[in-house]
């Protein structure tokens, strides 16, 4: 059993509500992880994914091996039949089967390049371990998603429901401004988790920042920001480059802000953004300080979201 994207989930449900027992009960299951080895393989910077994984890990019992790979690792080559006479120095095919052989889980971080859409389409360094590896593979960010912060969002979101009263929500996913061009993937593991939620779920954006169509698929798109945010319950923000202009920064149009006015349009709704977060840019302090921001607890769903993860595939490999 492998972990890479939000289509892995069987039952969103059910994977929230086992989720949500383990962050009542975190030490429950101590023993499943004994003599077990996760390596974190990160090819670009965390905080959460490093500390919440490696926090999962320990809560199930099990070692954690971290490598960052970007600065201690060997250069990797992805291509086959390439003569290597440039600048890597160690082929997938050896590194992966090496890493196997000392981990029964290997999680990897690998953001898009942002420079070439078909390269970064293919998943070159997940799909690259995936086919050599013998062990399960975990996607702690990929080109495409990021299905770990997806399962700890759609936990965030369910903790919230009571105040809804059997309410259906309407769930507005906003795009917001930034300086640096960055990654589509958290915004489409969410996409892709929101289609299987039972809620009013809107996009919003301005033109030019459509994402993949593949993953849209048929959810609604409002390029009225004011308009989308009338009556929602949740604003998940997140700032994306270009998908068709691939990588580009078109714009950083800062009435995109997430602010205390632009919220004040919503049901009073509840501010939720993956971290880490530009203050001033993609949220003004007034929101993110509010009672109504939940970030901090999106992160510590982090912990569970991986837990449940590692859980469920520790098992199969009890099997
Ligand atoms: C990354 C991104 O946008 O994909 C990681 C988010 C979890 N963010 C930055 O690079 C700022
Ligand atoms: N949200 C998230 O994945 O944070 P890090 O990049 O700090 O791991």
């Amino acid at each position: 059993m492998n972990y890479v994207s939000v289509k892995d989930i069987d039952s969103i449900d059910k994977w929230v509500k086992e989720a949500r027992e383990l962050k009542q009960s975190p030490f429950k299951h101590q023993s499943l992880g004994t003599n077990k080895t996760i390596g974190l393989l990160f090819f670009n910077p965390s905080l959460r994914t490093r500390l919440s994984t490696q926090k999962a890990a320990q809560n199930l019992g099990m070692t954690t091996m971290v490598m960052n790979f970007d600065k201690e690792g060997w250069a990797l080559e992805y291509e086959d039949g390439i003569r290597m006479d440039q600048g890597k120095s160690e082929h997938i095919k050896e590194a992966a089967q090496v890493i196997s052989q000392f981990c029964d889980i290997i999680a990897i971080r690998a953001f898009a390049s942002l420079e070439d859409k078909e390269k970064d389409k293919a998943e070159i360094v997940l799909n690259g371990f995936k086919k050599h590896a013998s062990v399960p593979i975990v996607n702690m960010e990929s080109s495409v998603g990021h299905p770990l912060q997806a399962l700890a969002d759609a936990i965030t979101l369910d903790e919230q429901m009571e105040s809804l009263m059997g309410r259906k929500p309407k769930v507005v996913l906003s795009w917001a401004p930034h300086p640096k061009a960055l990654p589509h993937a958290v915004a489409n593991s969410f996409v892709e988790m929101m289609q299987q939620q039972d809620a009013d779920f809107v996009i919003t954006h301005p033109k030019g920042y459509e994402l993949d169509a593949e993953i849209v698929d048929d959810s609604q798109i409002e390029y009225d920001q004011d308009k989308a945010f009338i009556g929602a319950d949740f604003i998940y923000t997140k700032n994306w480059s270009s998908f068709d202009d691939y990588g580009q920064v078109l714009h950083q149009d800062l009435s995109w802000t997430i602010s205390k006015e632009k919220m004040a349009l919503t049901n009073s709704a509840k501010f939720m953004h993956c971290l880490p977060v530009r203050r001033n840019v993609v949220v003004s302090d007034a929101v993110l300080d509010s009672e109504n921001s939940l970030v901090i607890e999106q992160a510590n769903n982090r912990t569970f979201s991986a837990q449940l993860v590692l859980k469920k595939i520790l098992e199969n490999l009890n099997k």
